[in-house]
């Protein structure tokens, strides 16, 4: 401690010797900048490990769900700067996501028919995977509002699709990958009708259910097929989170669930609430499913169709050995796999320990049908002695779990205690413990929950901030805390007030997986990555009509917007199409309609269009909405909407 004082003390006074040539009039010492700003050697030790100097780069990028807010925040560690905002949900007017035509495709086809939803909770990105490492390609995250995905391309970092699953009304257990991002999982939560039918209540048990969808990734068409993909039925059990297995258990899946009892609350009823109700048994279950043999029943016709998607019923994958039950201890939340696929490490809300399952034992007591009896649909209950390598006592509300670069070594949040445990797995051994403020939900190490976790450092996602920020009213921002776990002990470095929502989770990739685009290829539609139909060059602009319809295809480059005088009759409707023509890094344009509700953003190469009807009649000025040179104001033109039924006049 006492020499990195002395470096830094020493070189900071090297550097203000030289650069004030000479004059170091005003220039603080570092102890002084300590005393001023009450900091500690331990503070100097956590800034010099965090702090990026200007121009610096991140070695890890970080995707957290952004909550309630529907996007994904997107910043770097360890220096914890917020890079973007990428709206994966919910209509963002800098991005045009919800203003563009294009964007507006993705929400309407990601919606239940007629009813185009505008917000989603964004709870877990899934970065996709390649022989279960990384591979920087595309991003997935889940809708727990209103049970979704979204497909983010990492090359652009925009959401190019939405899907709406066809069958739950209610989900939580998503987005996870499959190693080699065949499938992506997405679990029910809240039981319903699979299919959005009605049915009343007093038919729970026989009518609600629960399941897992299995989303087919098309790579190569960077899509989901929905006609590939297909949901494994399941009791209506309030199924939660999942993960996939890897490399041992690879083909397999495991989701959690809570409420065993099939509780309905219901003041009408005069029974306990739903909380009560639903906490009575000891335990619930876990839910092992051969996915890689589900896909081959659904592919040799055995699946059943509701709303046009393939369901595998709990009859069908009951006969044919693909889903299982174990007990777990209740209430349980996070399961995840170990690096080495060989176990999986499922926390209980209610309880201090957590149960490391044996993918062996499970495969083992599948084989010897070592059930201890079967659930009320006839689902094998396998016997929980039989298939646990350990249960740890951690401390209290164990949730998430991660890991580390070394083998055994795993990560788990403690919600009530807010603290992290260190453990080793294997052994059944606690290492180590730290605090954090509060409340902390998952957790996350650099790509730690792939089969070659990184290490190094730490992020507690912690849902209270109480007072660890200037306070901004009642509605307080959440707190990302960055903690170091290159050493034995672990070392809380930095707060991040996360302001958009509840990060449920994030995933961070190592920086230099990742191959974003610079600029688009002249004329893209970037919510397709292809050609968009209405790109043109400069010179070649135009305005076209058809009855009742105006198309303007134009271009914008500094400092002009072509063309800049667009005349409609009142009614029209009206449709820009503008492409950015620049090719310089960054030189990003805008494009507003004065009282229209437009904005388009245009990227260096990108072809964005605003459609909508002039149905009030004035002078409307348009105008790029980025200051992208000294001539940035000029950058406008007029939208003329002419009074219905009069004469063309203004002379474009
Ligand atoms: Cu993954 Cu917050 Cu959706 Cu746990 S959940 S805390
Ligand atoms: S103008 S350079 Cu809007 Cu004051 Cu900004
Ligand atoms: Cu283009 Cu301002």
């Amino acid at each position: 401690m006492k020499s990195l004082k002395r470096i830094l003390g020493a070189s900071t006074a090297a550097i203000i010797g030289f650069g004030a040539a000479g004059a170091a009039y005003s220039a603080e010492s570092l102890d002084d900048v300590m005393k001023r700003r009450g900091l500690s050697q331990k503070d100097l030790l956590a800034a010099a490990k965090t702090y990026t100097p200007t121009g610096g780069r991140d070695e890890f990028v970080a995707f957290s769900s952004g909550g309630q807010s529907g996007q994904v925040i997107v910043y770097g560690i360890p220096s914890m700067r917020i890079l973007k905002y990428v709206s994966a949900f919910t209509p963002e007017p800098w991005q045009g996501f919800g203003f563009d035509d294009e964007s507006k495709k993705i929400l309407e086809e990601g919606s239940p028919k007629g009813n185009v939803l505008t917000w989603g909770d964004t709870h877990h990105p899934a970065i996709s995977e390649t022989n279960g490492e990384y591979d920087g390609e595309w991003l997935f995250i889940n809708d727990k509002a209103n049970p979704r995905i979204a497909v983010i391309n990492l090359h652009d970092f925009e959401t190019q699709q939405i899907v709406a699953n066809p069958v739950f009304q209610s989900e939580h257990g998503g987005a996870f990958v499959t190693p080699n991002t065949d499938y992506v999982l997405e679990a029910a939560q809240y039981a319903a009708p699979l299919g959005g039918e009605y049915a009343p209540l007093s038919e729970f048990n026989e009518k609600y259910r629960g399941g897992v969808t299995y989303w087919k990734f098309d790579r190569e068409a960077g899509r989901i097929d929905p006609s590939k993909s297909f949901t494994v039925e399941m009791p209506p059990y309030s199924q939660d989170l999942s993960d996939a297995g890897k490399l041992v258990s690879d083909g397999w899946s495991f989701t959690n669930s809570f409420c065993s009892e099939r509780y309905v609350g219901g003041i009408e009823s005069g029974r306990p609430p739903f909380e009560a109700g639903c906490s009575a048994n000891d335990t619930d279950f876990l839910h092992i499913v051969n996915w890689k043999k589900a896909a081959e029943l659904i592919a040799a016709g055995k699946g059943k169709e509701i709303n046009g998607h393939q369901v595998l019923t709990m009859d069908v994958a009951v006969a044919e050995g693909v889903l299982f039950l174990a007990p777990e201890v209740k209430s349980p939340h996070g399961v995840d796999v170990t690096p080495d696929g060989k176990f999986l490490i499922v926390s209980g809300k209610l309880d201090t320990q957590v149960t490391v399952y044996s993918f062996e034992k499970l495969q083992q007591a599948i084989k010897d049908k070592k059930y201890a009896g079967e659930d009320p649909y006839g689902i094998p209950i396998l016997d929980l002695e039989s298939v646990i390598h350990k249960q740890i006592d951690l401390g209290l509300g164990p949730l998430h779990t991660q890991f580390d670069s070394t083998p055994c070594i795993a990560y788990t949040s403690l919600y009530v205690d807010s603290q992290v445990a260190k453990y080793n797995y294997c052994e059944g051994k606690i290492l180590d413990k730290v605090s954090v403020h509060y409340n902390i939900g998952h957790l996350m190490t650099m790509e730690g929950d792939t089969v070659a976790p990184k290490g190094k450092y730490l992020v507690a996602l912690n849902k209270l901030a109480i007072d660890r920020f200037n306070p901004v009213g009642p509605l307080h921002p959440q707190n990302h805390q960055l903690i170091d776990i290159g050493n034995s002990k672990m070392e809380l470095l930095y707060d991040m007030p996360i302001p958009l929502g509840e990060p449920h989770y994030v995933v961070a990739i190592s920086a230099d997986k990742l191959k974003p685009l610079v600029r688009y290829k002249y004329g893209t539609n970037s919510r397709t990555g292809k050609r968009h139909e209405a790109a043109v060059r400069p010179g070649r602009e135009k305005i076209v009509r058809t009855d009742g319809r105006v198309d303007i295809y134009g271009t914008a480059i500094r400092s002009h917007l072509t063309p800049e005088i667009v005349e409609v009759e009142q009614g029209d409707v009206v449709s820009f199409h503008f492409t950015n023509a620049e090719r310089a890094e960054d030189e990003t344009h805008g494009f507003a309609v004065d009282t229209y509700n437009v904005n388009l953003s245009l990227e260096p190469g990108k072809t964005a269009s605003a459609t909508f009807t002039a149905d009030r009649a004035g002078v409307f000025p348009y105008f790029c909405t980025e200051f992208c040179s000294a001539l940035h104001l000029e950058m406008q033109g007029y939208l003329i909407v002419r009074p219905k039924g009069t004469k063309a006049g203004s002379g474009e």
